[in-house]
């Protein structure tokens, strides 16, 4: 937001630079997931380096457990839960934000940055849902939202269209096999995972992903076509990874801005051969060592290309982890001891820390220390604001309404956490996080995510209180605490009214 109130760090004097900003965001990485985060039976040698060059989180937060609401949120500095549509995206979605939005992308371009996205979107693209005319340049794509230059997936790996989108655009559009999208109906003759399970040479689902068959694996939704465009899923890291090696090179004489959205290490987990059997966990493993090769590449090329001391990397996650995802992938036969969240409760999708607790590393040699771990707590809701204030943009009145200035946290100048952050469950229940509690709102939902993945929800009826500096989670102390429930409901109260007036009486002292 334009007018810092209530978690607003204080001012700093720093000069603006131009260093170069790479966000890798990976996907479904829990909080456990990674070597230097405690992972067990998996090495992770390039983030661990990225970590001991680099300042290391305990207590960041994505701003929701799912995936796009999270990225909405990061990229907008708005909460998602702020505005319709913001759910699990289709692949047909029309594009969620809109192009007078200001974003993460339009901070750096206004000051001259080339600005590039690679990977996972998951925000939607033309301008109406379900309009696509996928064999056309899009109606409305990231060159809309402050990107000069995009290589994305439109959703997941596990919806359809399955293809790469380069500039607004199906990358190696096939003329001979013209591609239809449909979330609603099967095209004529042409085979599913539901009807021809026997096409399912790749992967089988354990639940929903029944509909078209690409590459031996059954999707979510509807799709003809696509002929030689349609991707392969042992390739989509490296593919991802080459263009983005590839948009470095070419700007590394002027700054640039790149946001490297892995696949990795969503379903349906399929990596490169190269990658397979080096852990005992399956494909999740796996999934987890190619996420460490792609960043393991993006560290060298900046060593390569000279620009490591240039550019600030900022490594995390768009939501908590999940075992069972919808694929008959064995990886929860598999863990072998090793916990994704970390020990953390829930996990992707839930109220709980296992939601939105993810591992973020920032390293900028010379500028952050390095090989150093804080718990200071930080949200990805603030990145926005923070790299305004990083490259010395002022961000549009109205613009980014939720986002605040952080920087000093980001770089670990400034240990003073944020007094407070707030998550989105999958059904929109919110929690707040201060340093010592954790408040979840009453939720009518499901205990457990009912769709077989066995994550518990955190949403009960009644309002939960945890003294997270206590145990994981497990004793709810509302009842102990009415003076504090109050105070954290209000909190969440007049975030939801955007009352910041009143917020700005919340500047909790760090002990709460
Ligand atoms: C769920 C999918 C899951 C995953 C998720 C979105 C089923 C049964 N489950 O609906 O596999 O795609 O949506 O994940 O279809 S996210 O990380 O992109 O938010
Ligand atoms: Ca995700």
């Amino acid at each position: 937001m334009a007018m810092g109130v209530g978690v607003q760090a204080s001012a700093t004097d720093r000069k603006p630079e131009r260093p170069n900003v790479i966000l890798i965001y990976a996907d479904d990485l829990g909080y456990g997931d990674l070597e230097c985060y405690g992972a067990k039976n998996v090495s992770t040698p390039n983030v661990n380096r990225l970590a001991s060059e680099g300042l290391r989180f305990t207590n960041a937060h994505a701003a929701a457990a799912t995936s796009t609401p999270s990225r909405y949120a990061m990229l907008t500095g708005e909460y998602a839960w702020r505005k319709p549509g913001t759910d699990v995206a289709a692949g047909n979605a029309g594009m969620i934000i809109r192009p007078e939005q200001f974003t993460m992308a339009d901070v750096f371009k206004s000051k001259g940055y080339a600005t590039g996205a690679f990977g996972k979107w998951h925000l939607g693209l033309g301008d109406k849902s379900g309009e696509q005319d996928w064999n056309a340049p899009l109606s409305a794509a990231l060159g809309d939202l402050g990107f000069d230059y995009s290589y994305i997936m439109a959703a997941t790996a596990d919806r359809v269209p399955c293809v790469f989108i380069e500039n607004g655009m199906v990358a190696n559009h096939d003329p001979e096999a013209p591609i239809s999208v449909s979330y609603e109906s099967n095209f004529d003759g042409e085979p599913t995972g539901k009807d021809n399970p026997e096409l399912l040479y790749n992967m089988r689902p354990s639940h929903g992903h029944d509909q078209s068959i690409v590459n031996g694996i059954s999707r979510i939704g509807y799709m003809k076509g696509g002929g030689k465009a349609l991707w392969k899923d042992e390739n989509i890291a490296d593919s991802i990874t080459d263009h983005a090696v590839a948009f470095m090179a070419k700007h590394k004489d002027e700054p640039f801005f790149m946001y490297f959205a892995t696949n990795d290490v969503h379903v349906p987990r399929f990596p490169h051969e190269r990658f397979r059997g080096k852990n005992k966990m399956g494909v999740r493993g796996d999934a987890i060592v190619q996420f460490d090769w792609s960043v393991g590449r993006i560290m060298a090329a900046l060593d390569s290309l000279g620009l490591t001391d240039n550019t600030l990397v900022i490594l995390s996650s768009d939501n908590g982890p999940v075992v069972d995802d919808g694929y008959d992938d064995r990886a929860k036969e598999l863990l072998s001891g090793h916990s994704p969240t970390g020990g953390l409760r829930g996990g992707k999708y839930s109220a709980f820390e296992g939601g939105t607790r993810v591992p973020v590393i920032v390293r900028w040699p010379g500028h952050v220390a390095g090989g150093k771990t804080t718990d200071c707590l930080v949200s990805q809701i603030d990145w926005l604001e923070s790299m305004a204030s990083l490259v010395g943009v002022r961000v549009p009145q109205g613009s980014a309404p939720d986002s605040y200035n952080r920087l000093g946290n980001l770089l670990g100048t400034d240990p003073r956490p944020r007094p407070w952050v707030l998550e989105q469950a999958a059904d929109k229940t919110l929690s707040l996080r201060t340093p010592k509690w954790k408040y979840i709102e009453p939720s009518t939902g499901p205990a457990i995510v009912p769709w077989g993945t066995e994550i518990e929800t955190g949403y009960l009826a009644m309002p939960q209180l945890y003294d997270v500096t206590v145990d994981a989670e497990t004793r709810n102390v509302a009842a102990d605490h009415p003076d504090v429930v109050a105070m954290l409901k209000s909190i969440v109260d007049d975030v939801r009214a955007m009352d910041y007036f009143n917020l700005e009486l919340y500047n909790l002292s760090p002990d709460d």
